[in-house]
């Protein structure tokens, strides 16, 4: 298991989370890639998305189904909201775009839930690496990210 992984491993069981890590063969950087490696629908996987609210990264818990409307972002935070580039995305979260996971973070960050994913039993979120995925109900998600429930979706 990759260092990435393991670091996610370690948050999920220190916030009481049982749920087994899936490495895949193939890719799961993106929603459309997991949900087919998985079997599950694309609106099951978790995007975690970095954005900058006046300069400060927060991670938004996205449906794969759903586009982030950033108004609805920056009238949840009261800020001006902009894209993290890779690196920005790197150094707060600890890992790489294409495996950023909810949890597990190298700097705490402020997280908001797409309330769409609260529609699902079970729904699935990257594990730190671009091939590892875990499955978590979202009302465990909205615990262990310390998140708040929003709508996020673009119309
Ligand atoms: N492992 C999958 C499913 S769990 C995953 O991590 N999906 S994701 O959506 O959370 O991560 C990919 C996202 O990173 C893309 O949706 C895109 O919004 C963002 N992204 C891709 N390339 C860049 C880039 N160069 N700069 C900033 N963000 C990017």
């Amino acid at each position: 298991m990759k260092a990435a992984v393991e670091r996610v491993v370690a948050a999920l069981r220190a916030a009481g989370v049982t749920s087994e890590i899936t490495e895949f063969a193939e890719s799961t950087r993106t929603a459309e890639q997991a949900a087919a490696a998985v079997g599950c629908t694309v609106g099951q996987i978790v995007k975690s998305l970095v954005f900058l609210a006046d300069g400060a990264s927060v991670l938004a818990l996205v449906s794969g189904a759903n586009r982030l409307d950033t108004a609805k972002l920056a009238a949840a935070t009261g800020a001006r909201i902009t894209r993290a580039d890779a690196d920005t995305v790197r150094a707060a979260t600890g890992f790489s775009i294409g495996g950023v996971p909810p949890i597990a973070h190298a700097t705490p960050l402020t997280t908001y839930l797409d309330r769409d994913l609260t529609q699902y039993e079970q729904v699935w979120a990257a594990a730190g690496t671009p091939n590892a995925v875990f499955p978590i109900t979202p009302a465990e998600l909205e615990r262990i990210a310390g998140a708040r429930v929003i709508d996020l979706a673009a119309e």
